[in-house]
């Protein structure tokens, strides 16, 4: 019996911490080997669902130094416009924007591709995703309007918008074609106030993404998936991680009474104390206080707010 040694093309996903509270900033990162050597200039997709099984976000990014390669189809441009395709940079919180995206197909037969726009407020936030499935000659160049609303709950100020092609979703196991294009946008008409969280230390791995999910967001389970194709090997994977509320001590994604009451009975403890209890150290500074209460406070009636 003849034995092949097989060529094994890895792709490793997982963030920065066990889980995460809503407001501040997840990194999403890993490792692409091929026979456990590290890939540095491979495209990796990335898709993250959330717990009610929406996408939020679609983006690539790259494992290294990626310049000078050739990619079978790629995105040429993208313009933030009206309906019509004619260039306008400012939008207002609960209209529609429009995104011109000019993709490109250098290969030498037809292509079914998925292509998709997704933006993000100042704070780093994903505000919204759509995509679009076509189907792009050889050799030419297509373009594509695509709409989305602008939720009420983005933050003024520059936003951006990255638009991505795929031969399917990265989360239907589909790769990117070519690197990211993007764009910036202006936000207006917004009555919401955001932070940006301090981005958290980076952590190892050769590819990341990370963004900031506000107090808007949906808690709970999300799944990240990534995907890369690489000399005509392909990788997908996928990690869990939690999104947990600030205020919520018990994990029912609700901030109520027994949440306060809880916090009540840990109150101005430290991990020494006897009643010492970590879930209700939502700022993970070893101690329950003031700050603590404060965020219960904000949170309060969640999902309500
Ligand atoms: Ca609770
Ligand atoms: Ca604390």
């Amino acid at each position: 019996m003849n034995v092949y040694a097989q060529d094994d093309f890895r792709i490793e996903l997982a963030t920065d911490k066990p889980y995460h509270y809503l407001d501040q900033t997840i990194y999403v990162y890993g490792n692409l080997t091929l026979n456990n050597n590290t890939v540095n200039d491979a495209l990796v997709g990335i898709e993250v669902v959330n717990p009610k099984g929406t996408s939020i976000i679609i983006r690539t990014t790259a494992t290294g130094d990626i310049s000078g390669k050739n990619w079978l189809i790629e995105i040429l441009n993208v313009t933030p416009c009206d309906m019509y395709g004619n260039p306008r940079n400012t939008f207002k919180v609960g209209e529609l924007c429009f995104f011109n995206v000019t993709v490109k197909n250098n290969d030498i037969e037809i292509r079914n591709v998925f292509i998709s726009v997704n933006i993000y407020d100042s704070t780093n936030t994903p505000i919204g995703l759509t995509g679009f499935q076509a189907q792009i000659y050889a050799n030419t160049t297509g373009q594509v309007i695509l709409s989305l609303p602008l939720p009420k709950t983005a933050v003024n100020g520059k936003g951006k918008a990255y638009a991505n092609v795929y031969s399917l979703r990265p989360k239907e196991g589909g790769k990117p074609y070519g690197p990211e294009g993007s764009a910036e946008f202006n936000i207006t008409g917004s009555t919401v106030v955001g932070t940006t969280p301090p981005p958290p230390q980076t952590p190892n791995g050769n590819f990341h993404i990370f963004f900031h999910l506000s107090p808007y967001h949906e808690a709970g389970t999300h799944r990240a998936f990534a995907s890369s194709m690489y000399n005509g090997y392909t990788a997908v994977n996928y990690t869990d991680f939690l999104v947990k509320v600030p205020g919520d001590t018990n994990g029912d994604f609700k901030v109520d009474l027994i949440d306060l009451s809880t916090l009540g009975f840990a109150w101005w403890s430290t991990p020494n104390s006897p009643n010492w209890n970590p879930s209700c150290d939502f700022n993970g500074d070893k101690r329950i206080d003031g700050s603590d209460l404060n965020m219960l406070g904000r949170y309060w009636g969640y999902p309500r707010i």
